[in-house]
């Protein structure tokens, strides 16, 4: 399996300015090295996820990285995609495991310790934990964490933990000292003005800081 990842590139395809944008982006991270994308697109209609789905599926083959599907398993399945990524709000990894097999890995979005364990002992196969800092929408992921419940999720978690939420290269070094295998992101890399260069960097600065 691709798990060998610290660097979690979540999509957002209106902050990367359209889906033609996006792609090109992610090609870009891809090109520097990111080896591993989670397609969140909640509000793009069945049938234009489903095509995007299959252009990143190949996109994301070509670079032998890893693809998970942001809640939509039966997106999943039908690309074979290598895991999937779920909210708080929709279904459990308990659901999912049956459907997908071992093979498949399951992240689950946690925003707190108790959500964190709850997705361990259903059997997820790592959390993003956040926002740890302020995101550009702050009001759709609530108020940051701060580092102190990675701190303590890497005291109490024994699956892998990312820290989520206003991550850029200037702060990966105390997420990564907070315990965290690796950061997840979206606007660091999608928003900038250089996505390949953007990723070079904050590659440069996990190796730099990985123990
Ligand atoms: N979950 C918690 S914060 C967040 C998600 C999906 C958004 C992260 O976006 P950014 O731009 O990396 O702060």
């Amino acid at each position: 399996m691709k798990k060998d990842f610290s660097l979690y590139l979540v999509t957002d395809r209106h902050l990367a300015g359209g889906v033609e944008k996006l792609i090109g982006k992610i090609n870009g991270a891809l090109k520097a090295g990111v080896r591993a994308v989670c397609l969140r697109e909640k509000d793009l209609p069945a049938k234009e996820l489903f095509s995007l789905t299959l252009r990143l599926r190949q996109l994301t083959s070509e670079f032998n990285a890893a693809l998970f599907i942001n809640d939509r398993v039966d997106v999943a399945l039908a690309v074979k995609a290598d895991g999937v990524h779920l909210g708080q709000n929709g279904f459990s990894p308990k659901d999912v495991r049956p459907l997908i097999g071992k093979k498949t890995l399951i992240g689950v979005s946690a925003h707190s310790i108790k959500e964190a364990l709850k997705a361990e002992r259903d059997g997820a196969d790592f959390v993003t934990l956040g926002p740890v800092y302020r995101t550009p929408s702050k009001e759709k992921y609530g108020e940051p964490i701060g580092l102190l419940p990675l701190k303590k999720a890497s005291k109490v978690l024994r699956i892998p933990f990312f820290g989520i939420g206003g991550i850029k290269k200037e702060n990966i070094k105390e997420v990564l000292e907070a315990g965290a295998s690796g950061v997840a992101l979206i606007s660091g890399i999608l928003s900038a003005k250089n996505p390949e260069k953007a990723t070079k960097e904050i590659i440069q600065e996990l190796k730099l800081n990985k123990g």
